[in-house]
């Protein structure tokens, strides 16, 4: 059970494991790495398919012929490996041209560009038979409150995504867009920085049914959130189009750790939430496992691909502990007293009305409330099993 098949629909992107380790204060500690090896290492690893940004692929400034060219190869390499492309993105972050924003920058001429390099990269996307498009502002923002206005700023956005999503639909493409929330880095502040704030923003738009997210864990858990209360609110909007699994160690800078390795039992109650659903019978996920993360700078290309299977083997292994949890019916019973599943009660009953709970003396005038007050809920045994579950010890 804990080894990957395509079926776990486990999916990488290119640079993450084409991430050659330069950083802020450090030089590259690895060698480039060719998509097409990419491919098919993470092929024999047991992935099933692989996602890029335009710049991944095919470095910057290209000409169509070495595009074209580049293009094949890689086709020919998902050919081979059966591999596939779920989702695509675009970099609108790393060329100095988008020091200011993509699809915000100040200046009219480089939200026209973006917008050019996103279509060009849509059309690329649909060919190899992707159905998410993920947007990650990370230059959306600022670093001073009185240089960006940011009205106007999420006007301009709202201008770029109702573009997009009417291209996608005169092409007749199978396309949904994801927004990637994220607070900061590499901007001071980015514009849309949690789940909350693009579930609002998709509100805004044209064809909000055309537009979700795509939460990081990281990203959440560097502005101090839970990310599994994300992802469930997400479900619950039904907007979890697609999603980044890595780990995170507190707020800090972007740490991009294989998944599991940052808070582990918000990865459990995460994985239990995407594989099993609420425990209330709520909906699970059923899109790609995607990790986004980076093999650490101190790693040579041994252990890249050893980090690329951690992140599997940990996401499985959290998934067969999910399991056994919901199996035992000693957590069965402490979900029952602890009230787990009555939330899902409506609180006023089937046609009834505020005038009917008015006149419910037994729901305020008798309510015993101190009597109430003295119900245990059970929650830290309740934790205590889910920890002992996740160190195999039930
Ligand atoms: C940055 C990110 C991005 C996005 C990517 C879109 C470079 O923190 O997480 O990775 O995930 O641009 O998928
Ligand atoms: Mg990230
Ligand atoms: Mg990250
Ligand atoms: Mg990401």
């Amino acid at each position: 059970m804990v080894k990957p098949t395509p079926a776990d629909r486990f999916t990488f992107g290119l640079w993450t494991v084409g991430w050659t380790a330069r950083d802020p204060f450090g030089d590259a500690t690895r060698a480039p790495l060719d998509a097409v090896e990419a491919v098919h290492k993470l092929a024999e690893l047991g992935a099933y398919g692989m996602t890029f940004h335009d710049d991944d692929l095919i470095p910057f400034g290209a000409g169509t012929a070495a595009r074209d060219e580049q293009i094949s190869r890689f086709r020919k390499a998902l050919d081979e490996t059966g591999l596939k492309v779920p989702m695509v993105t675009t970099n609108l972050f790393t060329h100095p041209v988008f020091k200011d924003g993509g699809f915000t920058s100040n200046d009219r001429s480089v939200r026209r560009y973006a917008l050019r390099k996103v279509l060009r990269n849509i059309d690329l996307a649909a060919e190899l038979g992707a159905n998410t498009y993920v947007l990650w502002g990370g230059r959306e923002g600022s670093e001073y409150d009185l240089a960006k206005d940011v009205r106007a700023a999420l006007e301009r956005y709202k201008e770029g995504l109702n573009l997009l999503t009417q291209y996608v639909t005169d092409k007749g493409y199978d396309i949904r867009f994801a927004i990637e929330p994220k607070p900061n880095e590499p901007r001071g502040d980015i514009l849309l920085p949690t789940v909350g704030h693009a579930i609002a923003f998709i509100g805004e738009l044209d064809k909000p049914e055309l537009v979700g997210l795509n939460p990081e864990v990281g990203h959440e858990q560097m502005a101090g959130l839970n990310f599994a209360h994300g992802i469930a609110q997400a479900l619950w909007h039904g907007k979890l189009f697609h999603i980044d699994l890595n780990g995170q160690r507190g707020i800090k800078y972007d740490q991009d750790l294989v998944f599991g390795h940052g808070d582990l039992l918000n990865a459990f109650a995460l994985v239990d939430l995407l594989e099993n659903g609420a425990p209330g019978g709520g909906e699970a996920y059923s899109g790609p496992r995607h990790f986004d993360y980076k093999p650490s700078r101190t790693e040579d290309y041994d252990g890249v691909w050893a980090s690329a299977a951690a992140n599997m083997r940990t996401y499985l292994l959290l998934k067969e502990r999910a399991a056994a949890f919901r199996a035992d019916p000693e957590v069965q019973e402490a979900l029952a007293a602890s009230g787990v599943a009555e939330l899902n009660q409506t609180t006023l009953d089937d046609g009834e009305t505020v005038t009917d709970l008015l006149a419910d003396r037994s729901s305020f005038e008798e309510y015993d409330v101190d009597a109430a007050a003295q119900r245990g809920f059970g929650f830290v045994r309740l934790n205590q099993l889910a920890v002992e579950h996740v160190l195999g010890a039930r």
